[in-house]
């Protein structure tokens, strides 16, 4: 078992943390699986329970762990729970649950969007837009396919910017100075393609939930035409309905 370096910058709870993702990426530790006590933990790695209790506390509140109440901890589904009614970008649900965003960019090409999705963009007859496919990872686990057509009438140049290592809705409020105000959206099941298995490291046919649709600005006008593609055993959608 691997020794936690106490003298490296980074607290030994958090090394911890990073070691025991590192057990549920490799599958050593998989759902329903039960986590070694903290007596075992403590010492595996000489550490305190103090030190072992913040490392689990942190996974529980990911989800990634569940107490069960005089039974122990066990590794849960792991499903990240994304609320459908508010408008946010992937980097920031991933920040805001204590994870880093990144990105492996597929593609970015001007090219003429197929018919429905040049119409929902309102583009002029033949006019291009901005195609970008990213691969997205939470500290380093993928997690989502985003493939988006960009209206540039609103973005000329956003071809150019670091699209790897930074929030596009970011870019466009800060650089571009667009206000983001609302989308429309359907989310449907399917099963991964070859293609999409193999960026998404999960088998053929796996099941994945899709969010498609369009973001719109303040001023009513279509930016973003969006196809977001989630591992199903990794996402849960939410929503909290009100009857009227
Ligand atoms: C979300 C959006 C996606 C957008 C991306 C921007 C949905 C379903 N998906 O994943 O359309 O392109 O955020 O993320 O709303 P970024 O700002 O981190 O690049």
């Amino acid at each position: 078992m691997p020794r936690l370096d106490p003298i490296s910058g980074s607290p030994l709870y958090q090394q911890l943390v990073q070691a025991l993702r590192a057990q549920l990426r490799s599958g050593a530790l998989k759902p329903g699986d039960q986590l070694p006590s903290e007596r075992d933990l403590m010492e595996t790695y000489h550490i305190s329970r103090n030190t072992v209790r913040q490392a689990i506390e942190v996974l529980e509140h990911e989800g990634q762990l569940e107490r069960i109440h005089g039974r122990g901890t066990f590794v849960g589904s792991a499903k990240l729970k994304l609320g459908l009614m508010r408008l946010t970008s992937f980097s920031e649900d991933m920040r805001e649950r204590g994870m880093e965003p990144s990105s492996r960019l597929i593609q970015c090409d001007v090219t003429t969007p197929p018919a429905a999705i040049a119409e929902q963009l309102r583009l002029l007859d033949g006019e291009p837009a901005l195609l970008i496919e990213r691969l997205r990872y939470a500290d380093g686990i993928p997690m989502a396919l985003n493939i988006s057509h960009f209206s540039q009438a609103y973005c000329p140049g956003l071809a150019g910017e670091d699209l790897v290592n930074q929030s596009i809705y970011d870019i466009l409020e800060k650089k571009y100075g667009l206000h983001i105000a609302r989308a429309e959206q359907a989310v449907r099941s399917a099963a991964a393609s070859v293609n999409e298995a193999m960026l998404l490291e999960v088998r053929y046919g796996s099941p994945l939930l899709i969010i498609e649709g369009v973001v719109y600005l303040d001023n009513g006008m279509p930016i973003e035409h969006l196809r977001s593609i989630y591992r199903a055993d990794r996402y849960e959608f939410t929503i909290n309905p009100i009857r009227s």
